[in-house]
């Protein structure tokens, strides 16, 4: 975005974020705005004192597991959250349903997610397949759908939502299984662990590369009208061949290194997720450009640097046993 033009603000929650001095080291360029979620008059605040062209809500407590340990948190996060800023949007926007749009309005992106499908009603999952979220965290990033929606519909507002299949890069949370294996594997090659816990093995997912699907959101917001995308591959891998291929790509048998966890098996699983993109296609010529092989490699490559680098390198998730 930078790169684009655009001058971008980042919203950041709390005293002291560090992840705004994380942010600042690499990104010099990017402003701050004090705000939260779970705050109406922040979000209203910081709206009118940026007056921004395009907000893309991508806040949100982002791991499914924690959604059943702190389900009503998340909920107000995850779900509240997304009302609360399009709220935000409509009243400095002057946006009322009876009185005509003004032009140059803030357009609104709403980040989506394939967990919404859950148990899925049919293979591949496109933007008309019904929603069976599996978890709190699903069920509240359908409300924040809906709502969406609904506000486009209601009071037209530019909102749209990209319901995104799981993205990937060596900057993806250790928390999440991906890294979780790319960085597992890293230390089990340079001796400083042994095994790695997973859980369940069979679920498959749709996994893509971060950078494609930001390069998806930017573009949805420049057309004309709101339309809602399924963003993904279309190809599938058990979490069973993401280790494989991790553990491979270092020269290891996974099966000496893998064991379970039942504890880290969910409550109610989401077995499989396979996107149908065909709209984002052929609407918006977008397409991923790694494959998911190629994708793991490129994790593992950055993992064994980062450990090579700090002899020590350890996650708190991954200390925490995540
Ligand atoms: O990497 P995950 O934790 O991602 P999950 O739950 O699919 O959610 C991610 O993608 C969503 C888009 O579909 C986003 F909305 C969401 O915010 C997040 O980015 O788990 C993937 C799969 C699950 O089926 C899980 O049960 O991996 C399985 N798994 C097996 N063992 C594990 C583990 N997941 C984690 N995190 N850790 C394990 O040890």
């Amino acid at each position: 975005m930078i790169a684009e033009g655009y001058q971008v603000w980042g919203l950041v929650r709390g005293q002291a974020n560090p992840r705004r001095r994380w942010v600042s080291r690499r990104l010099s360029e990017i402003r701050f705005v004090d705000g939260d979620l779970m705050d109406q008059g922040s979000l209203v605040s910081a709206i009118d004192t940026i007056q921004p062209d395009e907000v893309y809500n991508l806040g949100a407590i982002s791991f499914v597991p924690m959604s059943w340990q702190q389900a009503e948190l998340v909920t107000e996060v995850n779900g509240m959250g997304v009302l609360r800023m399009l709220e935000a949007i409509r009243m400095v926007s002057g946006l009322s349903g009876s009185t005509p749009v003004p032009s140059g309005q803030t357009r609104f992106y709403q980040a989506s997610s394939s967990e919404m499908f859950g148990k899925v009603a049919e293979s591949p999952q496109s933007e008309s397949t019904v929603f069976h979220p599996r978890s709190p965290y699903g069920a509240a990033k359908a409300y924040g759908h809906y709502i969406t929606r609904n506000y486009r519909e209601s009071y037209g507002l530019y909102g749209i939502s990209g319901i995104l299949f799981n993205h990937e890069s060596p900057r993806r949370g250790t928390e999440f299984v991906t890294r979780k294996i790319s960085l597992a594997v890293a230390r089990i090659k340079l001796g400083h662990q042994d095994k790695l816990y997973l859980g369940n093995l069979d679920a498959v997912r749709d996994w893509g590369f971060a950078g494609d699907y930001v390069r998806a959101m930017h573009l949805m917001l420049q057309e004309d009208e709101p339309v809602d995308y399924v963003i993904g591959t279309g190809r599938t891998h058990s979490i069973r061949d993401a280790a494989r291929i991790a553990f491979e790509h270092v020269g290891l048998d996974w099966e000496q290194h893998v064991a379970i966890d039942p504890a880290l098996v969910r409550p109610a699983e989401v077995e499989t997720l396979c996107a149908d993109a065909g709209n984002a296609r052929r609407a918006l010529g977008w397409a991923p450009s790694v494959e998911f092989p190629d994708l793991m490699r490129m994790m593992v490559d950055s993992d064994l640097r980062s450990v090579s680098r700090e002899s020590r390198y350890e996650s708190p998730e991954l200390v925490a046993g995540w």
